[in-house]
């Protein structure tokens, strides 16, 4: 692997439905890690995709009376317009019906096999289409309501009995719980990695992985009856798409880090790791589950028709305010819960007071009263050193946060910045300067421009759109820039001029 590559994943969604506000979340997520890292020179590779096979898929289609592939073709494009919608900066969509992936998985099926991990036994067990996934008898339990039998998730599960090849689990549980200890970085955040450890400790059932009784999925090699099961075939995705099994996928792998939903963490941090070790595939770095969103205080589900579409939010409040908001309202790996009143609070007081304002009183005061030109700055006095010094100490800061995936602390310690830029201004009172000493109003009013340039490549991530139009404003473009321009002060583009500015964030009443 290339030290200085990157390489990121969302979980690749289920086309049996529209995307919502929770797909949206995860890949937006990434996409502020990508964006970051490339404004930090490394080699990134972001991506994103539809996971098309599987029960659940079949039986979406059948419910529209469409032909499979047509209605997968159909809901995957769904899924692509989102990433427009939402600005991902993805550098591919896989799609798990792309002939590659198809080829990538029976390889390592196949290479699965020669290891002796793979054998034919019959499956009698319970199985949730909705979760796409196994359950033991003790995890059964009976709905209070409906009285049918529902898996721990909720979800109706179905008795199955039938031929299958089995995953030789078990044998790895020792191994796994090796590697969880090797790298305490592997699962994040920690009590998920608690969640993770015990239930390896408790034991692990070989894992059923293909099915007989439908067809739409992945022909298990040299055996046609046989599907492969929808999730190993999913997980092989990370690979198919870099390339694998072409050595160029080792440009990129192992994974720095795939975001998941808490929902999905053991296929991720049990299974995943299980297969590539028996396939003799390094494990990704580090995965990482985030919490689960909630509507007003309600579980966000069809049924109670409370479905959050990503694209009335934008189309009401603008895409970078979701962005932000997402980010910002709750910590990386709690739940959460959407609101528009928290939303609106935020717009208001983060975006419209203190991000808004600050940038707003700055270019007036320049477009007024220095004739809108930005200059070099003469000198530095004691007084300013504090807000001068504070973006390079704030990037080391935001790096570590970043690392641990703690979007909430990147927003609030870059909220810091913006507050001590607001002090500053309100302490130096630049529109009494520019009456008394114009040059020292000068040197106030460009040290200020430096730091809202700052602030805008720290925002360049998060708010992709509001980062562009600030720098805009002083004559600058993001594609220039890096993290590097953090560490130094000669960027300014000394011969534009700044013209009355257009508010940025209008408060809501
Ligand atoms: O599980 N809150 O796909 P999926 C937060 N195809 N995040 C949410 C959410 C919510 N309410 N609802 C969904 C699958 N998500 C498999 C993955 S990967 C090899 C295969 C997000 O369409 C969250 O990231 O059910 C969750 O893990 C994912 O969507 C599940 O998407």
């Amino acid at each position: 692997m290339d030290n200085n590559s990157f390489f990121i994943t969302t979980p690749i969604y289920y086309v049996n439905d529209a995307p919502h506000i929770g797909h949206a979340y995860t890949s937006i997520a990434c996409d502020v890690l990508a964006r970051f890292n490339r404004l930090n020179n490394r080699n990134t590779m972001f991506l994103t995709g539809t996971d098309e096979h599987g029960l659940k898929v079949e039986q979406a289609a059948k419910k529209k009376n469409m032909e499979t592939k047509k209605f997968v073709d159909e809901m995957s494009v769904s899924f692509k317009k989102l990433t427009k919608k939402l600005n991902l900066s993805n550098d591919f969509f896989i799609r798990t019906t792309d002939k590659y992936h198809k080829k990538a998985s029976q390889y390592i099926w196949n290479i699965l096999k020669k290891n002796n991990q793979i054998y034919l036994d019959k499956y009698k067990g319970w199985y949730s289409v909705s979760d796409e996934a196994y359950f033991n008898d003790d995890e059964i339990t009976i709905h209070e309501k409906t009285k049918k039998k529902i898996a721990p998730t909720g979800n109706e599960v179905q008795w199955v009995e039938e031929e299958s090849y089995f995953f030789k689990l078990s044998k790895w549980q020792d191994k796994l719980l090796e590697y969880y200890k090797k790298n305490p970085d592997f699962i994040g955040p920690e009590s998920r990695k608690n969640e993770v450890i015990s239930f390896v400790k408790n034991g692990l059932n070989d894992l059923s992985i293909s099915r007989t009784t439908f067809s739409w999925g992945i022909e298990v090699p040299h055996d046609k009856k046989h599907v492969m099961y929808v999730w190993l075939d999913a997980l092989i995705n990370y690979l198919s798409a870099i390339g694998y099994p072409d050595k160029k996928y080792k440009k990129f792998w192992p994974a720095n880090l795939h975001i998941v939903g808490k929902d999905i963490i053991r296929f991720h941090a049990v299974y995943w790791p299980a297969f590539l070790l028996a396939a003799k595939i390094k494990p990704p770095k580090r995965i990482f589950a985030h919490g689960w969103w909630t509507n007003e205080g309600k579980k966000i589900s069809k049924s109670l028709g409370n479905v959050i579409d990503p694209d009335t939010i934008i189309k009401e409040y603008g895409l970078d305010t979701l962005r932000f908001f997402l980010l910002r309202e709750v910590p990386f790996g709690n739940d959460g819960n959407f609101s528009k009143k928290a939303l609106e609070r935020r717009i208001n007081n983060d975006l419209a007071n203190d991000l808004g304002n600050l940038v707003q009183r700055v270019l007036i005061i320049i477009n007024k009263n220095l004739d809108g030109k930005l200059n070099k700055i003469k000198q530095i006095k004691k007084n300013d050193k504090k807000l001068f010094e504070y973006p390079e100490a704030l990037l080391k800061v935001v790096e570590k946060n970043y690392e641990r995936q703690e979007f909430h602390k990147v927003i609030d310690n870059i909220w810091k910045l913006i507050s001590e830029a607001n002090k500053y201004v309100d302490k130096s009172e630049p529109w009494k300067l520019i009456k008394d000493n114009k040059k020292r109003a000068g040197d106030v009013l460009n040290i200020l421009i430096v730091i809202i340039a700052k602030i805008a490549i720290f925002l360049a991530p998060i708010m992709p759109e509001t980062s562009k139009n600030i720098l805009n404003k002083l004559g600058l473009n993001i594609n220039k820039l890096s993290m590097k321009n953090i560490k130094e002060n000669n960027f300014i583009n000394t011969n534009f001029r700044v013209e009355k500015p257009e508010i940025l964030f209008k408060k809501l009443i």
